[in-house]
């Protein structure tokens, strides 16, 4: 009797998560319909990203990253079908990966997820922009632990391309990272 039960819970237990999951994907969807200054943001809420990235044991379909340049399967993003680039801010002071590819022209959504205890931003665009942190800047603020925040970008110049976390202190310890022009 008590297994049953046992098998009974844990079958609730996995269709909330999928029910989760449908949502958090909904709302990815809705945060990037917001448009400000030439790049949009968008998020999820923490309990969702959550869900996502700890129950779920992944990132789901619409989370992950889509094949670089000069990687198998590549498509360059557009600006109504930018290319989704996945990108872990922590733990600690650092962003995983540190270096992206992007071609010349594409666009780029950047799913923005911090790990660990702490709240980052993420800054992307021209970089000497980026280094001083300058007003304008595309970026998302305030991404608290586990949760995913999204950012925009079209790489139409020439470059050099950077990314960083200007949260306080963060930069400094070297949270930042590269964007390299492939082609
Ligand atoms: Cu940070």
């Amino acid at each position: 009797m008590s297994g049953r039960l046992g098998l009974l819970g844990g079958a609730l237990v996995l269709s909330g998560v999928l029910l989760l999951g449908a949502t958090a994907a909904a709302g990815v969807g809705l945060g990037s319909a917001g448009t400000m200054s030439g790049f949009s943001v968008g998020g999820t809420g923490g309990m969702m990203g959550a869900a996502r990235g700890g129950m779920m044991g992944g990132y789901g379909t619409t989370g992950s990253t889509a094949p670089g340049p000069g990687e198998a399967g590549f498509v360059a993003g557009t600006v109504a079908a930018p290319r989704v680039v996945r990108v872990i801010a922590g733990p600690g002071y650092s962003f995983s990966p540190s270096t992206i590819g992007v071609a010349r022209g594409e666009s780029v959504t950047f799913d923005v997820t911090s790990m660990g205890g702490l709240v980052h931003e993420f800054m992307v665009g021209p970089a000497d922009a980026v280094a001083a942190d300058a007003a304008g800047t595309a970026e998302v603020a305030d991404i608290g632990m586990m949760q995913t925040k999204s950012v925009t970008y079209t790489f139409d110049g020439s470059g050099p391309y950077a990314f960083a976390c200007h949260a306080t202190g963060h930069y400094e310890a070297g949270m930042r990272g590269t964007i390299t022009i492939v082609g």
